[in-house]
C-alpha cells in the first residue's frame, strides 16, 4: 500500500471519529431538570426532597434544586431562573393552587415542558403543564371520614371535631377538607366546631391546638389534622393541657410518616392516612420519557393506604419514609 493511500485511510478514519464524537456526546448529554420545592416544613417534605435528589443522582439527571421556604414568590423566581438556564424540563410542587398562569406562559413560550408534582394548580389552560403526578387528596379526606364514621357507629352523643387545616389555598388543604366533609355529613352527630390552618408545621399545629383547647376544652372529642406534623404538635398541646390523646381526644391524621408510626406505637395517635412522598422514581421516569419524545398521561395518581394504630408496630419496619 502506498504512503499516500495509508494517509488517505488514516484521514478518513479520523474524520469518522470526529463525526461520531458529537453524536455520542449528544447521546451522552445529561438531561437538566429544574425543580422548585416548596420548602422543608414537614417530615413529608423532607422525605419527598430526599426521594427526588437520590433518584436524580441514581438516574444521572443533572438536578437544579431550589427550596422556596414555603413562599410562592420564591418558587416563581426559581422557575424564571430555570428558563434562563434553558433546562430541558421543569418540575415543581406548587405551594398554593393559584397565581401560576403568568410564569407558566413564560415557560411555555420558552418551549420547556412542565411536570407538576405532589400538588396541582388551578390554571384553566391545561396546555401549561404536561402532567400532574401526586396523591388524590380528596380521597385521603374521605378515608379519614370513613374511619371516623366506623369508629362512632356504635356510640351515642356528640362527636365534636376540631380541624387543623394545611397551608391556606394549597391543594391538599382544600381537598382533604372537602373529602372529609363529604363523608361525615351522613352522620349529623359529627360536627366540625373549630377549623384553622396550622400551615403543615408542628409548631403552628401546637399553637392552634392550644387555642382550640382554651376555647372548647373538654367539648373536643376528635382532632382531624391534615398532616402528621400538625397532629404531633397538637398532641404535645393536649398533653400539656393535662388531657390524654386517643383516650380523651381521638387523633386522626394524614401522611403516615415515621413520626406518626412512633406516636401510634406510643398509643398517642389513632390513625394516619397514607400520602406517599416517594415521587422521585415516577418523576425521573417521566422526565426521561419526555426528553425521549414520549407522551405522558395527564394525571399520574399515587397509590396509598391507611394505617390505624393496631397495625403500626407490625408495619413500621416496612416503612420507607
Ligand atoms: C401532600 C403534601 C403535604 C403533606 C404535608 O402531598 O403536599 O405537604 O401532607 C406537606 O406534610 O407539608
Amino acid at each position: 500500500m502506498t504512503q499516500k493511500r495509508r494517509t488517505l485511510i488514516a484521514t478518513m478514519v479520523a474524520a469518522s471519529f470526529a463525526v461520531a464524537l458529537p453524536m455520542s456526546a449528544m447521546a451522552q448529554k445529561k438531561i437538566v431538570l429544574g425543580f422548585s420545592q416548596i420548602g422543608a416544613e414537614s417530615e413529608w417534605r423532607t422525605a419527598n426532597t430526599n426521594s427526588i435528589k437520590e433518584t436524580a443522582a441514581k438516574e444521572g439527571i443533572d438536578l437544579k434544586f431550589s427550596d422556596a421556604q414555603q413562599k410562592q414568590e420564591n418558587q416563581i423566581k426559581a422557575l424564571r431562573s430555570f428558563i434562563a438556564q434553558k433546562v430541558d424540563v421543569i418540575a415543581f410542587a406548587p405551594v398554593v393552587e393559584s397565581g401560576w398562569d403568568t410564569v407558566l406562559k413564560e415557560i411555555k413560550a420558552a418551549k420547556i415542558p412542565v411536570i407538576l408534582t405532589d400538588r396541582s394548580v388551578d390554571s384553566k389552560d391545561t396546555s401549561l403543564y404536561v402532567t400532574f403526578m401526586g396523591s388524590d387528596f380528596t380521597e385521603e379526606g374521605r378515608k379519614a371520614g370513613r374511619w371516623l364514621l366506623e369508629k362512632v357507629k356504635n356510640t351515642k352523643g356528640d362527636v365534636n371535631v376540631v380541624e387543623l387545616q394545611g397551608t391556606v389555598g394549597s391543594g391538599p388543604a382544600i381537598d382533604r377538607k372537602k373529602g372529609f366533609e363529604e363523608i361525615i355529613k351522613s352522620e349529623p352527630r359529627i360536627k366540625i366546631i373549630r377549623s384553622q390552618t396550622g400551615d403543615f408545621t408542628r409548631a403552628k399545629g401546637k399553637e392552634v391546638m392550644e387555642a382550640f383547647l382554651k376555647a372548647e376544652g373538654k367539648k373536643i372529642n376528635v382532632l382531624y389534622a391534615h398532616n402528621d406534623d400538625m397532629a404531633i404538635g397538637a398532641i404535645q398541646a393536649i398533653e400539656e393541657a393535662g388531657l390524654k390523646p386517643v383516650k380523651d381526644i381521638t387523633i386522626i391524621s394524614v401522611d403516615a410518616v415515621k413520626g406518626a408510626f412512633e406516636a401510634m406505637i406510643a398509643g398517642k395517635m389513632d390513625v394516619s392516612v397514607e400520602c406517599s412522598p416517594l415521587l422521585g422514581p415516577q418523576l425521573m421516569a417521566a422526565v426521561k420519557d419526555l426528553v425521549a419524545g414520549k407522551t405522558l398521561p395527564r394525571r399520574i395518581v399515587t397509590q396509598e393506604g391507611i394505617f390505624p394504630m393496631e397495625v403500626a408496630a407490625k408495619e413500621f419496619p416496612n416503612r420507607k419514609y
